[in-house]
């Protein structure tokens, strides 16, 4: 492409101030049809979208030219979830060209902060996975490794959020209203996916098995590319497929003159992409879901297929060109596709083909909860994907064979099968995708040794080598340059700009913690940051904030293993305190929550509830007026979380030990200068470890006091019994003051709490309550909160996506970096 590029009057992609105004104007007459008298906001935002993309491309194609020169082994990442956020203004940081662009658009009367606040983001994701797939994306674009990333194309994406008398209410996101600029359509990358049907098996003359799956239905899956930017260097693509009607499938029905049962049919088989399933909900038996798995699998790997071939490649040579990672198990019917595709399609041997499949795919397990690992009933499967059974319990039976010989016990081996008969017939998906694999991983230290101690233990004690950890990281490239740019300059004047692809680097800001001046640079900065913040509150919420309050955030998705709660029983115990003593110690603070409840979890929603209730109260008590606020951010979303962390004065990450499998927002929150209060949970282990404990507020039990606890017998009500204050709290949840006339409003939680407490608040209340004291102490001392505050930036270089990147590199994937 390089002569092309260079011949003169060929694409304006310059990045100069002169060319990116030329570029976009042009975008705005030409593509939109619009001169600037009658151009909405909207359209400038498009027009600006459509310049940046061009560049994109520009640096994408170049990338592809180099990978494919050097016929390189490249990692394909398959996700049922991606959250990019605003593609904008990472996009402007990533080519360099924010300021040119401000000015450019400053000189044609325009500001570059409200377009960019025009931008729609692609909520095609729950929370935390799908927001480390984004990250991940970015890393592997910056770090020049050659890969793709598959996903599905929702229609709609995450619920959006409205709080109505403090109850969550949920209503669709249309993302795609306004069209979506970064995305290209591929009509001609399109596979057919069937589904339903029977399969018929025969032998030819050479006695050889031939499979036949005669399907009752067939879909079509169309590419959508979106180019992802990385920093100074590649970019990658993101391609999402969406669901359409075959033509060959309505040709049956035209024929009938059914016209409109053809059309009926269309809209059927569009269904599939329309909606992102909430995954905090009991999704067993969705086959919906299940079809939305397949969908994007079938695709996707049709689709690496195509790529190897293309290269004049053999398909026995699969593995070795690439390696396909799985996140989560929601991807992990692959296991069972690509040996359907190499067997049956291509007629490869079986073993040929077990061995290319085993040496393709990686495995990342991203929780330890029961509830959460996925399982498909049998009878499902069969009415689906009839083929894909048969091939399940082949591999089960060969698996079991193989193991028998093996020194394990019986128990042991019928709790390693891929079916799980113990009731209703399910397969067992987890175990699909470990024995499919050729490494699998947890996604933090703690989490790792857990998931080779408890969930996947006998296949751990199997294969010890397949087992690794990789801790998960953020991009701090959107995490602190783009959505702190406050911050990021400010450290960039004292220690250069290197940490943009070294976060590392960020160790040189240790010996500022000790310079006065420095600690009141940054911690003028955190208050700009606040004041930000508080105007936000103020727009969500019509809640008034001062930005010089202590502002205590929780935001993630609503879980009691999270145990939001707790931090509402802090809430009280302090607002109590306030009302009995009639004076007040409690620094004035603002608690600050946000995070969507699953439609379907009666828990989470009531928390929500609860929360705004306790909010209603304290905000409208002139007794601690000023003091105490309580705030619910509707709609969480990235646009708004890059609003929140730089104005956080403290991080929570209190869950129950040994349930949150990494955490994530713990890492945005400390490296944007946050102090944290939390257990020994996931990475919030390792954040302290890097930070040191004397920066970190611990507390709570560990995991495996809570395992000791819990075998004992745990019993919430006698702690309930022997803590006063702890009881006062507790007998509010169900007081009238608090429920307005509505004793029945909490009482769920209340019984909950007092007779089963699975997540131990009442156990680890105490010693929350005491750790906070300790938090309010050091807020009072500004000179070493500050101090704290820098060394936590300073030590937060472990948890860049662009370590984990490498670590996948090195420790799973043997993929190297092509620079271009
Ligand atoms: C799914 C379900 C489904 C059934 C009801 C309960 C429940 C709870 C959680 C989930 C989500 C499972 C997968 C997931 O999103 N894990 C998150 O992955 C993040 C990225 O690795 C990690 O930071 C979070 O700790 C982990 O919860």
């Amino acid at each position: 492409t390089e002569n092309y590029f260079t011949q003169p009057g060929v694409a304006n992609i310059g990045l100069s101030k002169e060319d990116i105004k030329t570029s976009f104007l042009e975008k705005l007459f030409y593509s939109l049809g619009r001169i600037p008298v009658v151009a909405t906001k909207n359209d400038f935002y498009t027009s600006l979208a459509l310049t940046v993309r061009d560049r994109v491309f520009r640096k994408y194609v170049k990338s592809l030219e180099q990978y494919v020169e050097e016929d390189a082994r490249g990692v394909a990442y398959l996700s049922a979830e991606y959250l990019p956020g605003p593609h904008l203004g990472n996009n402007l940081l990533n080519l360099e060209i924010m300021e040119e662009t401000r000015e450019a658009l400053a000189e044609l009367n325009l500001n570059l902060d409200e377009i960019l606040n025009e931008e729609v983001e692609p909520g095609l994701g729950n929370g935390g996975l799908g927001r480390l797939a984004s990250c991940y994306m970015d890393s592997l674009a910056t770090l020049g490794i050659p890969s793709i990333a598959y996903g599905i194309r929702y229609e709609f994406g995450i619920f959006k959020q409205e709080i109505q008398d403090g109850w969550q209410i949920e209503s669709t996101d249309k993302w795609l209203h306004n069209r979506n600029p970064w995305e290209v359509i591929r009509p001609e990358i399109s596979f057919e996916v069937k589904f339903g049907g029977h399969t018929e098996h025969s032998r030819d003359q050479d006695n050889k098995l031939h499979i036949e799956w005669i399907p009752g239905t067939e879909i079509k899956g169309t590419a959508f590319d979106t180019p992802i930017l990385g920093y100074q260097s590649n970019a990658i693509i993101l391609r999402l497929w969406k669901a359409e009607a075959t033509e060959s499938f309505d040709f049956a029905a035209y024929n009938l003159g059914d016209y409109y049962r053809a059309v009926e049919k269309k809209m059927r088989s569009e269904n599939i992409t329309k909606v992102l399933y909430p995954n905090d909900e009991n999704l067993s038996g969705k086959e919906l879901r299940l079809k939305q798995q397949y969908f994007f699998v079938c695709c996707s790997l049709k689709d690496i297929i195509r790529l190897h071939l293309l290269q004049g490649r053999k398909l026995e040579t699969l593995h070795e060109k690439f390696t396909i990672q799985l996140n989560d198990t929601h991807p992990s019917i692959a296991v069972a596709e690509l040996m359907r595709l190499l067997v049956d399609v291509h007629q490869m041997g079986w073993e040929d083909a077990w061995k290319v499949t085993q040496n393709t795919f990686a495995y990342t397990n991203h929780t330890l909860l029961p509830e959460a690992l996925e399982k498909w009933p049998v009878n499902l499967l069969r009415n689906l994907l009839p083929r894909h059974l048969e091939i399940i319990y082949e591999i089960n039976s060969r698996f079991i064979t193989e193991i028998r010989e093996k020194d394990f016990s019986g128990e042991q081996i019928s709790r390693m099968f891929l079916i799980d008969d113990r009731g209703e017939p399910t397969v067992r998906m987890a175990h699909l995708a470990t024995v499919g694999s050729y490494k699998v991983n947890g996604v933090s230290a703690l989490h790792s040794g857990l998931l080779q101690e408890q969930v996947l233990k006998d296949f751990a004690q199997l294969w010890p080598k397949k087992f690794t950890n990789v801790t998960n990281g953020i991009t701090h490239r959107r995490f602190l340059a783009v959505s702190n740019p406050r911050l990021a300059a400010l450290i960039s004047e004292n220690i250069g700009k290197d940490w943009l692809t070294q976060l590392d680097k960020l160790k040189g800001l240790e010996p500022f913690a000790a310079n006065k001046d420095f600690r009141s640079k940054w911690m003028q900065v955190k208050l700009e940051n606040k004041k930000n913040l508080a105007t936000h509150i103020k727009e969500l919420t019509g809640i008034e904030i001062k930005p010089e309050m202590l502002l205590d955030i929780q935001v993630k998705r609503i879980h009691e293993y999270k145990r939001q709660h707790l931090k509402v029983l802090h809430i009280l115990s302090l607002y109590l305190q306030i009302k009995k003593d009639k004076q007040n110690t409690v620094p004035p603070t603002a608690f600050v929550f946000a995070g969507k409840a699953a439609p379907g979890y009666f828990m989470a929603k009531r928390i929500i509830k609860l929360i705004t209730s306790v909010g209603d109260l304290i905000n409208n008590d002139p007794e601690v007026n000023g003091t105490l606020k309580v705030i619910f951010l509707p709609n969480f979303s990235v646009k708004l979380a890059q609003h929140v962390y730089p104005g956080a004065d403290l991080s929570e990450q209190i869950s129950m030990a040994g349930k949150e499998a990494s955490g994530t927002g713990n890492m945005k929150f400390a490296l944007n200068g946050a102090l944290t209060v939390g257990t020994l949970d996931g990475a919030n282990v390792e954040i302290r470890e890097e930070v040191g404990e004397e920066n970190f507020f611990l507390f709570g039990l560990t995991t495996e006091e809570v395992a000791d606890k819990k075998k004992q017998g745990y019993h919430p009500y006698k702690i309930y019994s022997e803590n006063e204050n702890l009881k006062r709290v507790i007998d509010f949840l169900i007081s009238d003051e608090l429920t307005k006339g509505d004793p029945e409003l909490f009482r769920s939680v209340y019984d909950n709490l007092l007779n089963q407490d699975p997540y131990l608040l009442l156990e680890d209340y105490q010693s929350y309550v005491d750790q906070m004291e300790n938090v309010y102490k050091v807020w009072q001392d500004p000179e070493k909160w500050a101090q704290m505050s820098i060394l936590n930036v300073a030590n937060m270089g472990k948890f860049s996506s662009d370590r984990s990147i490498k670590d996948y590199c090195e420790k799973i994937w043997k993929v190297g970096a092509v620079k271009v």
